[in-house]
């Protein structure tokens, strides 16, 4: 799908569900009870539709950039992602980025208000993380 037709989903929600900063807070905050939070928008966040964010995944070449120790590794891909949805008409989102104990990578939370992490190398969705994810979430910034 090209990116024209990517934007036109987002510009065409027309019934997205929103929440307000401090539910985005209280649900992080109910899952991940260590982890700081960090929200950056006072006004209210739109949930995301899952499929819309395949389409999105799927235009965006985020994850097939080479990996290099370093210069362009898992918190690049994980801010580029995140960065990839810092304008309008994605700006909005429930989209959001995370370190761990061992790794940064992305997330969202969908219209029926479940967590997803987002693996920006490889634009997987998944409900929990894999071991090499790491263990523990730290902080996340949405
Ligand atoms: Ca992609
Ligand atoms: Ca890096």
């Amino acid at each position: 799908m090209c990116i024209q037709k990517v934007l036109n989903l987002f510009i065409k929600d027309e019934d997205p569900r929103e929440e307000s900063g401090l539910w985005v807070y209280a649900k992080l905050k109910s899952l991940f009870p260590e982890a700081e939070i960090f929200i950056s928008d006072s006004d209210n966040y739109r949930l995301c539709n899952l499929d819309n964010i395949n389409a999105f995944l799927k235009a965006d070449l985020t994850d097939q950039i080479k990996y290099e120790t370093n210069r362009m590794d898992c918190d690049d891909f994980a801010s580029r992602l995140h960065g990839q949805f810092s304008t309008p008409p994605y700006s909005d989102l429930a989209v959001g980025k995370v370190w761990t104990d061992k790794h940064a990578l992305n997330c969202l939370i969908d219209q029926n208000g479940d967590f997803w992490f987002i693996e920006p190398q490889t634009d997987e969705l998944l409900s929990e993380l894999a071991g090499w994810q790491g263990d523990k979430i730290r902080f996340i910034e949405i």
